[in-house]
């Protein structure tokens, strides 16, 4: 059987290489629960050579002399060739973690436009003049690259949470090593032939497969790491925080939400019910941004609700290859059983099922959830509180802006919102009140490579994306120039 599997192998310092240990792991197809490539089980000792490759790279190579210009037409090219590559690396995106292709190709077709807004900012990249308060000294400040940036990211959306982090770190001129989720390797490595079709020298990209421990714990505890960028769960979140102490390497932490998504009594019904829909339905809710506590105005609640149920009761589920399909799989068997565990939990806390809450028949093999809505709940549910990573709606409804603010408020996340209304003084008013770092309104799920994403509280720290995502990759350095011709004055104070 293992002969017969796609044999992938990793990235490093320029080379395709197997694990040190010749050791490789399987990754399975979710629509069918069939093993389809093999992957090296990397160790810590190819972390070691990765990271050594990437700092060399940063330190002495091709990439380290040449200009942010030169910098700025690979990263072009890259984006370019992943526009020309976007629907094969789509399939490879669907095989490992069962999205729709509809979703990944959408994804990979936009995703060229991040590698082209930062190839565009790479140049632009510069520091200031600063009229300092003191006479006869000119003093400038420069942005500089950070070094070897080590990059982790999770399942849900591989290249392009990749993306997020790849693109600003080479546009500011740093080495990366990437360690993707252990349940989608695959789009990664494929993505690594067009780096090296691109041109980057040996190095500068450079990829290590494999599990959290070792791999993970080896790369983020690395003393040549200098960043770290981590899109996950709050538990390994832990452990790469813990690790960069043994460098103090600087951390950014995406680490999904409980995002409220809110409707306002003169919203549009229906395109509120849709947001809704798009919110925790799309992507079967494996979404860092899932808008998983719907709070209804009491006054539209039963018309919402009639809209909302209406449609995830039609929502189609099936192979997420078929361009009919609505609803894929879930990535793992584990997030399967997560997400019953949450379901059972509803219910024992007392709230109602209105629809779902079971694997749908007739789908063979694969990990399959029907879409899944709960009311009658109270806000301090588990099922309201904590992250579900899956096709689960709690529906709250509310009676004043008040009430809603401090329902969405209270939340240990805070990486989303939505919020539903024709009042625009409302819409203001709520957006300034809810503590998230992105706040959508009479939207959800829009995202551009010029907006910059991040949360606030348990969802992390730091941004990804936008201008921001410069400023996260490089450091200033400042620079004195004496210009006067008088001799040194006292050396025993301060100048
Ligand atoms: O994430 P993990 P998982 C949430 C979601 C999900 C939960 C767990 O609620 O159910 O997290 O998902 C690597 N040192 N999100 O288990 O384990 C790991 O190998 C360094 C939210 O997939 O956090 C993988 O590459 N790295 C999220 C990455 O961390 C370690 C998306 C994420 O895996 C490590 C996915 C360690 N000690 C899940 N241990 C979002 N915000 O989008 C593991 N890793």
């Amino acid at each position: 059987m293992e002969n017969q599997l796609k044999r992938y192998q990793m990235y490093i310092g320029g080379q395709w290489v197997d694990s040190a240990s010749g050791e490789t792991f399987t990754s399975f197809n979710p629509a069918t629960g069939e093993p389809w490539c093999t992957v090296p089980k990397g160790t810590a000792e190819d972390v070691d050579r990765a990271v050594r490759a990437a700092g060399k790279a940063f330190e002495d190579s091709a990439w380290a002399k040449m200009t942010y210009t030169q910098r700025g037409k690979l990263l072009r090219r890259l984006g370019d060739l992943i526009a020309e590559r976007a629907e094969e690396l789509a399939v490879y995106e669907t095989l490992d973690n069962g999205k729709l292709l509809r979703e990944m190709r959408g994804q990979l077709k936009y995703l060229p436009e991040y590698y082209h807004y930062f190839a565009g900012l790479a140049d632009k990249i510069h520091g200031e003049t600063l009229p300092i308060d003191k006479p006869d000294l000119f003093v400038f400040s420069t942005r500089e690259p950070l070094g070897v940036v080590a990059a982790i990211t999770p399942w849900n959306s591989p290249l392009y949470l990749t993306t997020l982090k790849l693109a600003p770190a080479l546009a500011a001129g740093n080495t990366i090593v990437i360690k993707p989720s252990e349940v989608t390797s695959a789009s990664l490595l494929e993505l690594m032939r067009l780096v090296e079709e691109a041109g980057f020298p040996p190095g500068v990209v450079n990829v290590v497969t494999g599990f959290g421990d070792p791999v993970g714990s080896a790369l983020t505890s690395h003393p040549w790491v200098n960043r770290i960028a981590f899109t996950g769960g709050p538990e390994s979140a832990r452990h790469v925080v813990r690790g960069s102490a043994e460098n103090f390497a600087r951390v950014s932490l995406e680490l999904g939400g409980k995002s409220p998504n809110i409707v306002f009594e003169d919203a549009d019904p229906y395109n509120a019910a849709m947001g809704i829909v798009a919110g925790i339905f799309g992507a079967a809710g494996q979404s860092c941004v899932a808008g998983s506590r719907a709070f209804i105005h009491a006054d539209v609640y039963d018309k919402v609700m009639e809209l909302l149920v209406g449609r995830a009761s039609g929502i189609k589920i099936g192979d997420p290859l078929a361009s009919e399909t609505e609803m894929g799989p879930l990535a793992i068997p584990g997030q399967l059983q997560r997400v019953e565990e949450y379901v059972q939990a509803g219910l024992d806390e007392g709230a109602r099922l209105v629809f779902g809450g079971r694997r749908p028949e007739g789908l063979g093999k694969g990990w399959y959830y029907t879409p899944t809505i709960f009311e009658d709940a109270s806000n301090q549910m588990k099922i309201a509180q904590e992250e579900i990573f899956g096709p689960v709606l709690t529906v709250i409804p509310f009676r004043s802006e008040e009430e809603v603010v401090k329902l969405a408020n209270e939340s240990k996340y805070g990486l989303a919102a939505g919020i539903w209304t024709s009042h625009v003084g409302k819409a203001h008013r709520v957006a300034k009140a809810i503590r998230a770092g992105i706040v959508w309104i009479n939207t959800y799920r829009s995202i551009s490579p010029i907006a910059p994403i991040g949360g606030v509280k348990f969802s992390g720290y730091g941004r990804e994306g936008g201008w921001e995502a410069i400023y996260e990759y490089t450091q200033s350095k400042v620079v004195w120039v004496n210009t006067s011709t008088e001799p040194m004055p006292d050396p025993f104070i301060m100048r």
